[in-house]
This record gives structure tokens, C-alpha cells and sequence, in this order.
């Protein structure tokens, strides 16, 4: 079983994930994570924060000459703005630590974040709620698409639409829209989100099961994409568009040829069925809303005097779409190596390889 957990705050020292289950023998290139990582930073919209911070990877534990031993993984991303923080992240409470954040943002996890842990200071629940956690997250993807490439699995993806307005295909349009978007955004004080469309090649059919709600693929996908910061939708295949339309209209017709075996002309499923995969390319799209903290403030009360105010405002980025295109990827990229990892079980690397191999051979016969 593949299974992982974070920890760290924003403005903490730094981010860690403890990834449990990956087989042995299998390389591990920390120039990948990073340059996952560095993808992650990039893209029209992001605030000051992004300048300060050059995410690096360490692995802290579970590999030895480049390889990995069997044994738990940890790594580690240092917040190069922890610097900039320390007085305040370390003295909770004193002075140091100034002026309690009281004015919660709405949209963000502040005002039911702080009544839930029973926190005065809004800063308490911000720190952990913040997207900034997906830096980590995105090193753990990085690792699962390392393990995903010696099962023949490549998972991409593409921006679909900003702010309402459909994105173009070609990446110099692509760029001029975003910035228009982020531009008029930015000029009144308002954030902007998107639509994302991720995408896996490569998936043999049978991962995932129809035989129980929680081994669902298509439920454990939907549960990884949504609960990354700013998600409020996940599709699968044609989605929603398939509750307008006619049962002739949407289901993927079966064909057989000797060469190829099944085959299907259309993709409508999204390359899953009954939770199983099936052997179509995956495809999922998300709608990331905008960005809750608005440096045009929006009305909220003051958790301390209950009074009308603004809510607070430090800095913010304008829209984290193309960042929230590479978390998608990586987060899908962790529940198809899971998926994997049940699949073809195996301590080392060769055995899954064998148990995998061996499958597949046995679907060509089907
Ligand atoms: C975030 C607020 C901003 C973003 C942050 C997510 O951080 P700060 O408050 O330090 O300006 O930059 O995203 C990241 C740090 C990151 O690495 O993506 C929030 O409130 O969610």
C-alpha cells in the first residue's frame, strides 16, 4: 500500500512528507522533483511570495546511492521565507509576535478554521490551510510519475479556461490570455481562477475496482484533486455535459480488432468505468475558484469586537491556475501509483515489473 503525510506550515521552516510503500530498487532523481517543483512556481498571476522561494527538494531518509531502499521516504522543502518570519511563527502569543490576525477572508478556511481549533489568532489556522502545502505535495506526485515511467504510465495536462474565457491551444495566444486575465484582475484589486484538464497515458485496464465504494478510482481521483486548496470541481471524461445528453450520445461504443484487441473511437468515460480503468486515456478536469484573499478586500467581521470591517489583507497572489495545473498533475500522478502499487504488489521494483509484465500478457489473451 502507498500512503503518505505531510506536515508544515507557510511560513514554518519547511514542508515534510513521510511516503510509505514505494518498492525498492527504483531510482529516485532529485532533479525531477525539482524541476516538478520549479513548474509549480512558474505561471502568470503569482505574488511576492513566489520571489522569495526556489523550492528544493532533500531526501531526508529511504534512499541510498540513488535508489530506494523499501523503507519509508522522507522529504524535505526548507521555506527559504521562514527567515522573514521567525518572530512571528515562533513567539505565539507575545508581542514579537504582533497583532493577532482577526478578520477572517471569505473564501478561505480562516473563520471556520479558527471556531473549529478555537484559535484567536486567525494565523494559527492560515499557516497549514495555506496552498503553500502543495509544494510537498507536488514532490510526492513527482516521485509517484518516477515510479509511474517504468510502468509505461505518463500523466500531462492543459490549461482549458480562465476566468471564464476558454483558453487557446497555442501557447503564445495561451500567454497573452492569461496575462490579459491576470492584468484586469490585478488592476481591480480582485483574484481570478480557471479550469484545468489533467490527463494519463499509458493505463492498463483493471486498475481500481467496481467491488467497493472506497476502491472506486474515479472517487479516490475526485478525493485527491478536490481537496487540493481553490477546487471546488472535479469531472471526469465528458462530466457533467453527459447528464444533458442521451445514453447513445455519450457511452463509448466497443470494438475488437486482432491487432489491438478492444478499442474504443470515442473517450466520453474519461478512460474509467464502474471505477475501473478502461485502458482509454484518463482524462479529469477541475474548476479552481479564485484566489480568497482579495487586495480589494471583502466585507467580514472581526472575530474579536464583532464589528463590520474588511477582511485582511498581507499580499496574495491574483490567480494560481498554471500552479494548480501541476499539483493536479502530481496528485493524480499519487493515486495511479497507488492504484499500481495495489495492482501489481511487489517489495522491489522487478517484482511489481514481473507482476505487471505478466498482466499484461494476460490481457492481450482477453
Ligand atoms: C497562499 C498565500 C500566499 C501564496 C501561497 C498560498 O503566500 P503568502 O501568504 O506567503 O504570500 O504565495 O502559496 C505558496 C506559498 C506556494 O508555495 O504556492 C494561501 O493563502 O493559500
Amino acid at each position: 500500500m502507498l500512503r503518505y503525510l505531510s506536515s508544515g506550515e507557510s511560513h514554518g521552516k519547511g514542508l515534510t512528507a513521510i511516503v510509505e510503500g514505494l518498492p525498492s530498487n527504483m531510482p529516485v532523481s532529485v532533479e525531477g522533483i525539482n524541476r516538478m517543483l520549479s513548474e509549480r512556481q512558474q505561471g502568470k498571476g503569482r505574488g511576492g511570495r513566489m520571489a522569495i522561494e526556489k523550492d528544493s527538494v532533500e531526501v531526508i531518509a529511504g534512499v541510498r546511492g540513488g535508489y530506494t531502499l523499501g523503507s519509508p521516504l522522507c522529504l524535505y522543502i526548507k521555506n527559504r521565507d521562514w527567515d522573514n518570519w521567525k518572530d512571528i511563527m515562533e513567539c505565539q502569543g507575545t508581542p514579537l509576535a504582533g497583532e493577532p490576525l482577526t478578520r477572517p477572508r471569505p473564501g478561505h478556511a480562516d473563520l471556520a478554521g479558527a471556531i473549529k481549533y478555537n484559535h484567536r489568532d486567525i494565523r494559527n489556522v492560515l499557516e497549514r490551510a495555506s496552498a503553500r502545502e502543495t509544494a510537498v505535495r507536488t514532490a510526492v506526485g513527482a516521485v509517484a510519475l518516477q515510479m509511474l515511467s517504468f510502468f509505461d504510465i505518463a500523466v500531462d495536462g492543459k490549461l482549458v479556461s480562465v476566468a471564464g474565457t476558454l483558453l487557446s491551444e497555442d501557447p503564445a495566444v495561451r500567454a497573452q490570455q492569461m496575462e490579459k486575465a491576470v492584468v484586469a484582475a490585478r488592476q481591480s484589486g480582485d483574484t481570478i481562477g480557471g479550469v484545468l484538464e489533467v490527463r494519463a497515458w499509458g493505463l492498463p485496464p483493471g486498475l481500481g475496482s467496481y467491488a467497493h465504494y472506497d476502491r472506486k478510482m474515479d472517487g479516490r481521483l475526485a478525493a485527491a484533486l478536490m481537496s487540493i486548496q481553490g477546487i471546488k470541481g472535479v469531472e471526469i471524461g465528458m462530466g457533467f455535459r453527459a447528464s444533458e445528453l442521451l445514453g447513445s450520445q455519450v457511452h463509448d461504443e466497443i470494438f475488437f480488432d486482432k491487432e489491438n484487441g478492444y478499442l474504443r473511437k470515442t473517450n466520453n468515460a474519461g478512460g474509467l468505468e464502474g471505477g475501473v480503468t478502461n485502458g482509454s486515456p484518463l482524462t479529469v478536469r477541475c474548476a479552481l475558484k479564485p484566489i480568497p484573499t482579495l487586495s480589494k478586500p471583502l466585507d467580514s467581521v472581526d472575530m474579536d469586537t464583532k464589528e463590520g470591517v474588511k477582511a485582511g489583507f498581507e499580499r496574495s497572489d491574483v490567480c494560481a491556475l498554471e500552479a494548480a495545473l501541476v499539483v493536479a498533475k502530481a496528485s493524480a500522478a499519487w493515486v495511479i501509483a497507488a492504484e499500481v502499487a495495489e495492482k501489481f504488489g511487489g517489495d522491489s521494483l522487478g517484482e511489481m515489473q514481473a507482476n505487471y509484465n505478466n498482466y499484461i500478457k494476460y490481457v492481450r489473451t482477453r
